[in-house]
Formats: C-alpha cells, structure tokens, sequence
C-alpha cells in the first residue's frame, strides 16, 4: 500500500488517510491508494464504517494539475470515485480547508460528509478551462439540484462550509479534531444502524423542476459573459446529462465533455496561467533563507486614489496604517475618500457595515513626517515627479526609524536615483500597484541596484499578505507592464491612423479576450495621462521613432475622454457607455494627412498581429535585459495587470503557441514596412531561428 494514503482500523471504523502535500492532490499514487484502501475496508468484515480524513493544511484539492496533458495513467479517479460510491459500508468525508475539484467529487461519492466550520467547498475545474471530470457534474445536480449546481460549477466559486451545510452538500459542521469528528459521526451512524447513502441513486432534486430552462438561462448567460470560452458551455451540457440521461450514461457524456476540454487550448493556457502565477512569487537568486522584516505597521505618503486605495490594502490585511498628507483638510479628504470606497462595497452588499468600522479603525491621517518614525513600512504614491520624490525621500530618510522599508509607488521614474536620496538605498524597494490598488490583484516589485536581499523577500512577503500577485521586476522606464503596454498603445493608435477606427480595434481586441479594448481604456484614464508620457517621450527619442499624433489633436478639441463625455467615444450624461464620436473621423483624416499616410481598410487579424506582436516583441527585450527573471512573469503581468484572457496564457505563451518563427517573421515584415519601433528582438531572432519557445528559457 502506498504511503501518500494509509489504512488503519480502529475498532469497527476504517480510518483512510491522504497525506500527500502541499495540497493531497488526487496524483496517481493518491489515486491507487484510496482505490485499494476502500477495497481493503470493505473486505474487512470487522469494519462497519469508513472515514477518510487528510494531513496538513486541507482536504483534498483536487486532482494533480501536473498531470494534465500527460499519459493518463489507471486508476483513472471517475474509477476509484465510482467505486467509492459502489461499497456497502458507510463512507465519510472529514472535510477541512478546502475540498475542490476532485476533492468534492471524492466527498460526493463518499456517503456522507462533515466538514469543519471553516472549511470552503467547490468545483473549480472551469478556471482550468475543464468541467468537474469524476462525476461532479453528475452528483452535484443530485444534491443540490440543477440551478445551483450549474451556479457553482460555471462560476467556479467555492461556497463555505456553512453554506454547504445548508444545501445539504454536508451533513454536519464541527470544530476541532478532524479524526475525532470523523469518528463519532461513524460511531452515530452504526448506532443508528445506517448504511450506505449513494448520492448516485437519488433523483429528488432533479423532479418538479423545469430544469431545460434553467439550462437555457445559464446558457444564454454565458453566451453574454463569457463569449469565446470553451468549457463553460460543456460544463452545462454535462450538467444536462445528469437529468436527461440515466446516472451511467451522465456520467459516460461527461467523460466525452472532460475530454474534449482536456485536449482544448485554453485548458493549457489556464494550467500555465495557475502554475506561473504561483511561480512569480518565487525569486531566483534569492537564498530560501533570506530573513523577512516583520511589518507590523505601514505608512503612506500621499492620500489621492492611489494613496487611499494601497491604504486600504493595508487595512483589509488587519496591518494599522497610516496616511501622510500635506494639510489637514487634505489628510481629512483622505480618510473621507477611503470610508467612502469601503461604503460602496457596502451598498453593494460585499462588505459588512462592521466590517468596514473595523478596517476604518486601521486606517489614520496624519501630517507630520515625525509620525512615521514608528512605521515598519512607508510607501510613497505621490505625483510622478523627481523633485517631489525628493523631497519625500529626504523627510523619511531623516524620520523612519533605522530598518524600516521605504517604498515607492512610481510607475516611470528611475527608482535608483529614488534609493540614492537617502543614505540607506539598501532599504528602498519599488512597490507599483495597479489602479485601482484596493481591487487590482497586481503587484510589481522593483528591486533596485541596491535593495538588499531581506528588504525583497519582505515585499514579496508582504505583496502574498495583501493577497496580491507580487511579481519582482528590475529597473527600467515602465518596468515590465507599462513598459509593454506603450507599445501597445501606440501601435493601436497608428492603426486609426492608417485606416481603422475604435470600434473595430477595440472589437478586435475584445474578441481576443482583453477585458477592455485600448481605445475604451484611453477614455477611461484619461487622455491627458498618455498624452503627458507621449510628450516626455518626444523630448529623448531620436527621429526615427516615429509617434501617432491623434492623443495631442483631441485633446486640442477637447475631448480627454470619459472626464470630459468625450474622447475616442462619446458619452452620454451620466453613462459609461461608448457611443462613437462623430467628431473623430475628421481628426483621424487630418492625422493621417499629417503622416502621409494613405487610410485604407485594415483585416481584423492584421490588427490584432500589430498589437500583439507590439508587447510580444518588447517582452523579448525585457527578458533579455534581465527586467523579468522569466518569460511567464510577463504573463503574469499581464494577465494580473492588464485584463489579457488568462485562456489565452499571457503573450508571451500566445507568442509561443502560435510559433516564434512565424512571430519573428511577421515582426521583420512590420520593421521594413513600419520602421524603427519593429527592431527585432535579438532574444526573438536567436530562438526563432533555433526553434525554441520562451518557454525553454
Ligand atoms: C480537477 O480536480 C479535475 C477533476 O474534476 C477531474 C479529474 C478526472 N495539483 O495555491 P497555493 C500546488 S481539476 C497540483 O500556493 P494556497 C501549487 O502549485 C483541479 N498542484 O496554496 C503550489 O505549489 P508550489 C481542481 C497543486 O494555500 C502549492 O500546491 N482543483 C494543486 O494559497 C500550494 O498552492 C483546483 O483547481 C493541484 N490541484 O491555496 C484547486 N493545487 O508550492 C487548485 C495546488 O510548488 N488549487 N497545487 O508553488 C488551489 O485553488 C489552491 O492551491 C488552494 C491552496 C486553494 C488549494
């Protein structure tokens, strides 16, 4: 038997137990382990009753993501779940941490299932780019019935343990010893002379519903929220099979359905999306020992929306914090703008009044530099400007204590010459949050020349603990996102110039998966923001490199976005949404007349390849230059910080998928056509001409 799932009785109680960390995910050796352990309890005829508990931190977790992709190797875990379900013997399930994926579809199998008051259940395989593939689309239904089985099988969301009691998924909450639970819940039931209770066999929840119109709603659903995914709408036709066919046929298509997203490409990118997210955190040439500072108080200078929203990141994490502003009506402002925000969260009902006096009671104003000398952190977020860092840098220089960690915010500027304002560069580090900070899940950390290895592994640390995705990056203008994302930009710009318009682009784009296509973004933030880092650009590139014109002509005309109702599109009082300008067509003229440029119609694959190409190619050098340790930082990055599709991998896997040498070709075509900003990378040529990936590096 092997070792990652045991066997022992106690008394008339079989005690399974899983002990495979991190997560007892259902790997084959798990796999064959429960199969022969279950086999070995029903044979025993001193057994009455099974429990199967797990070691560590959770339940299990679901199945082995590693394997996916590889040779299927038997038992496979619709096998040993069936079998489960099959025995004589009364099974539970001692739930703790967090039962997902195939760790619920071996808890529904099992007879009954307990589970600790705080654990969390769920089947989250659609955020893989897969549906429950061991009978959850089958038992789920049977339990909880069709319409909140496709909810939790479609969002992917896991629900508490409390709700789960509820809807009858567990039979109990307990608190304390897992075995202990386990086992007097066995104990009741040999008492109570009960058997095996199969999930499989029931049909109550699946009567006197119309459950085809639930199908159709949740299908049309989809079809609105999330066009283009592959799995979605297979969970639901698995989901179907449970009341339209008989258990064995359900569970045959949902077999058909698993396989068919198993082998999809988005179910790659979205396995390399979880793995990469995951390895980001983990900085290459930073010894495991590498002591962390403890941060147990935060500071923060300046209290704008930046400044409030990474207070508040603070706050949510229970760390007390502190807001600097520059008079007592601003600092004021700042706590206003903060309890302001949480007060949105709770109209909308994701956050309790309680709740929010509590973070509230984390969050001060203060005006007097001599405040922060208690603070192990300060983060700097005030406007992007050398003099003014200056200046910030110096007062907390002269008024942190001696091992407090001095950050910035700064999305542009050399955080070098940041570090070299005060005598200690070795505790400066760059912290760039995304706007905004208290929602955004993306963190870069910038490690200068200087900062010393304790001070990055703190703010990776500390990134984990604001549930944020740190991801470090070196110095360089933009670092890797908005460095990547000017490209991108300005290629989508050229693009009006040449011939689109912004629906087409930001269609294009959307139909790609972008959360948002560049154009409406431009609207959003605002004109003025692009417009300022085009003009700083202008002053130091040399001639060659070529800039769209379009940002400086609208914002001449006025029209700076959704600030002013009118941008790339209009906006009508009060609404968000774009309606197209009928003033644009006349500036685009205009521009391209300029540049001369001959408009003509674009395809919409052209313009998706000069977008893509664009950050794909500036990827290359970032890499290259060392700015990111490896190539699926960058997807983090992006999928994190930039609304890129997580099915589609992040743009550096994109690039790979679609074949460097055929991505490097493409870029030599747009450097003869379009000039200077195609330069290839010669990271790009190297490995195209080799015939390797980004992801060999
Ligand atoms: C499925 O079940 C399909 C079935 O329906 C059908 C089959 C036929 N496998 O996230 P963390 C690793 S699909 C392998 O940092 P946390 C992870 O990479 C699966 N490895 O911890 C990391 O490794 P490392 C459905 C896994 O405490 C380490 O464990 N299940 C798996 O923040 C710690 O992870 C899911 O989708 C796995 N399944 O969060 C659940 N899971 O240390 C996916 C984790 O080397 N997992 N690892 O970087 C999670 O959501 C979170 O990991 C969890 C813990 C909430 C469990």
């Amino acid at each position: 038997m092997s070792d990652v799932v045991t066997l022992e009785r106690q008394g008339p109680i079989a005690v399974i137990r899983v002990n495979n960390p991190p997560v007892n995910a259902l790997g084959i050796a798990v796999r064959e382990g429960l199969q022969n352990s279950f086999k070995a309890a029903e044979a025993d005829a001193e057994v009455k009753a099974i429990v199967l508990v797990c070691e560590g931190n959770t339940f299990i977790a679901g199945a082995d993501i590693k394997e996916f992709g590889k040779p299927p190797k038997s038992p496979g875990l619709p096998e040993v779940v069936n079998d489960i379900e099959a025995g004589s013997k009364p099974s539970i399930a001692v739930i703790h941490g967090t039962a997902l994926g195939g760790g619920l579809e071996v808890a529904l199998s099992c007879h009954y299932r307990i589970a600790r008051k705080d654990a969390k259940v769920g089947l989250p395989e659609v955020k893989l780019g897969l549906l429950p593939g061991a009978g959850g689309t089958q038992r789920l239904p049977r339990v909880v019935g069709v319409e909140k089985a496709l909810d939790m099988i479609v969002s992917g969301a896991p629900i508490s343990a409390v709700e789960a009691n509820e809807l009858g998924v567990v039979d109990e909450l307990f608190d304390g010893d897992l075995l202990a639970a386990g086992k007097a819940f066995a104990e009741q039931l040999i008492a109570d002379g009960k058997g095996a209770r199969r999930t499989g066999e029931r049909t109550d929840k699946l009567e006197g519903v119309d459950n085809a119109a639930l199908v159709a709603a949740k299908r049309a659903e989809i079809d609105k929220k999330m066009p283009g995914l592959f799995s979605p709408q297979r969970c639901v036709s698995a989901v179907e099979a449970s009341f339209t066919l008989p258990l064995a046929d359900g569970l045959k298509r949902e077999r058909e359905l698993f396989g068919e997203c198993l082998t999809s490409p988005q179910r790659a990118a979205l396995v390399h999306a979880f793995f990469t997210e995951r390895l980001a955190s983990k900085v290459d040439d930073l010894p495991k020992d590498t002591p962390v500072r403890e941060v147990k108080s935060a500071g923060v200078i300046g209290g704008g929306t930046m400044g409030v929203g990474i207070a508040m990141c603070f706050a949510n994490a229970g760390i007390p914090v502190k807001i600097l502003e520059i008079s007592d009506e601003a600092r004021d402002k700042a706590i206003e703008r903060a309890r302001d925000t949480y007060g949105m969260s709770v109209k909308r009902g994701s956050l309790s009044e309680a709740a929010l006096e509590k973070r509230m009671a984390l969050v001060s104003g203060i005006t007097d530099y001599a405040d922060l000398s208690d603070v192990d952190l300060v983060v700097e977020a005030v406007f992007e400007d050398m003099g003014v860092k200056q200046k910030v840098f110096e007062a907390l220089d002269a008024n942190c204590k001696p091992g407090a960690i001095l950050s910035s915010n700064t999305s542009s500027l050399d955080l070098n010459e940041i570090a070299n304002f005060t005598k200690r560069p070795e505790d400066v580090v760059g912290l760039h949050f995304f706007s905004p900070a208290n929602v955004m899940r993306l963190l870069e950390v910038v490690r200068g020349a200087k900062t010393s290895n304790d001070v990055l592994a703190t703010a990776m640390a500390i990134g984990k603990k604001l549930k944020k995705v740190a991801v470090p990056v070196g110095v360089c203008d933009g670092f890797v996102g908005n460095r990547m994302v000017f490209q991108y930009g300005r290629e989508s710009e050229f693009l009006l110039e040449e011939g689109a318009t912004p629906a087409q682009v930001d269609g294009v784009l959307k139909k790609f998966g972008m959360a948002m296509g560049p154009f409406a973004m431009r609207d959003l933030s605002g004109l003025d923001i692009g417009l300022a880092i085009r003009n700083r650009q202008r002053e130091t590139l040399s001639p060659e490199y070529k800039l769209p014109t379009i940002l400086g002509k609208m914002a001449d005309a006025g029209m700076l976005g959704q600030k002013t109702g009118k941008g790339f599109y209009v906006y009508e009082k009060g609404s968000r949404t774009p309606l197209e300008n009928p003033e644009l067509p006349a500036i685009l003229e205009a521009a391209s007349k300029e540049q001369g440029i001959q408009r003509q119609p674009l395809s919409d694959e052209y313009i998706l390849e000069r977008c893509m190409y664009a950050l794909i190619n500036e990827g290359a050098k970032i890499l290259e230059e060392g700015i990111a340790q490896r190539a699926s930082d960058i997807d983090v990055i992006y999928i994190n910080g930039y609304g890129f599709p997580s099915h589609q991998g992040g743009p550096m896997f994109y690039a790979d998928s679609i074949g460097l040498d055929r991505v490097y070709a493409r870029i030599c075509e747009f450097h003869e056509q379009h000039g200077a900003w195609w330069k290839p990378a010669p990271l790009l040529e190297k490995l195209a001409k080799e015939g390797r990936k980004f992801a060999d590096l």
